[in-house]
């Protein structure tokens, strides 16, 4: 936790091996039990996990065996003061998941991802948390003809209320990209996030996840996208990034492309108090460049980040914002934003 109450998480693929589309690894890979203590060691309080990153090969585990396993990574946290933030199916890379998850074309590939779903409740019990993030990314569409907008859009609230009954202590995040992988997605916005959470049986138990690059990559503004799903009580995650411009979801620091865009997403989680509300998570990668021994950087910029962003909210002079608004003096306004930016 950081001396204003937020707490701080990052999921093990946060330190990664540099692989792109285009060439491999330039980086060897760390284990977990490797990466475990650098969380503390960057002042971070909480691990997010992809369901196979807790329990490796689960398709091929028994119900019993991957409790087992779960509890053992429990354990690993516990002994290293950490804790759980979420648990998110990984419904992308296996062969059953290739033409999506609970909006394939074939109904066996959809009952597989309903029960690896459920596999990753089932994780989520065992690490102590009660949040389930869904990334849905491969649910959406390449060639628009083979699939059907509508029906997809029936079958993941079928897919959610199918989880919220398995399990009725989870609470679901839906975190929403509008492409990458797939050509387009069905869940590309905040909006289209809540309006699904707000139609499942339960409404109290799906909330969202904001990513900055996705809304960015949506041509949204990050900070409108977190004030929309706090006004309904509905922002439970976050993965502060940035993302220069509308091409591959880049992952960047917190703030290293836009600082005035990292600044407003600070300062509307601090408005609404957002650390008594959820775990700031940062979802970014070191660029390819970085050295194996330095490739934790992005990692603590990011943090270092977030803390003085929310000084800088902080000591805004908000008499003198409000008296510019009510004068309509905007460009003075602009200014005053600017200098407070640049330190003057
Ligand atoms: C990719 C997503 C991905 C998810 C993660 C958790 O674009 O941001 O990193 O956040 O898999 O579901
Ligand atoms: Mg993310």
């Amino acid at each position: 936790m950081n001396k204003y109450g937020y707490r701080f998480s990052f999921g093990p693929w946060n330190i990664h091996e540099g692989a792109d589309p285009f060439g491999p690894a330039v980086r060897p890979a760390l284990s977990f039990e490797t990466k475990l203590p650098i969380y503390k060691e960057l002042g971070f309080d909480a691990v997010q996990f992809h369901d196979d990153d807790a329990v490796p090969d689960l398709d091929g585990l028994a119900a019993a065996q991957i409790a087992a396993r779960a509890r053992a990574v429990r354990q690993m946290l516990d002994d290293h003061g950490l804790i759980a933030e979420f648990v998110a199916p990984r419904l992308w890379e296996h062969p059953k998941t290739i033409d999506g998850g609970y909006t394939s074309n074939n109904a066996s590939e959809r009952a597989y991802a309903i029960e690896r779903s459920k596999k990753a409740a089932d994780i989520a019990r065992e690490l102590g948390c009660d949040l389930m993030v869904l990334w849905l990314a491969r649910e959406g569409s390449y060639m628009r003809e083979a699939k059907d907008a509508g029906r997809a859009a029936r079958q993941l609230l079928d897919a959610i209320n199918t989880l919220l009954n398995y399990d009725k202590s989870i609470r679901i995040a839906i975190e929403p990209k509008p492409n990458e992988p797939m050509d387009l997605a069905y869940i590309p916005t905040m909006g289209h996030a809540l309006a699904l959470g707000f139609q499942a049986a339960d409404p109290k138990r799906v909330g969202v996840l904001m990513e900055s690059a996705h809304s960015i990559l949506a041509g949204l503004d990050p900070s409108d996208e977190i004030g929309f799903a706090m006004a309904f009580g509905k922002l439970w995650s976050v993965h502060l990034n940035d993302q220069n411009g509308l091409k591959f979801d880049q992952d960047r620091s917190f703030g290293a492309v836009d600082l005035r865009r990292a600044f407003n997403q600070v300062r509307v989680l601090d408005a609404n108090r957002f650390w008594e509300i959820g775990i700031v998570g940062l979802d970014v990668k070191a660029i390819r460049t970085q050295p194996a021994e330095l490739a934790t950087k992005h990692l603590r910029n990011s943090l270092q980040m977030f803390t003085r962003l929310v000084e800088l909210v902080r000591s805004l002079d908000e008499g003198r914002i409000a008296g510019l608004i009510a004068t309509r003096d905007y460009e003075e306004l602009d200014w005053l934003i600017l200098s407070h930016l640049m330190g003057r």
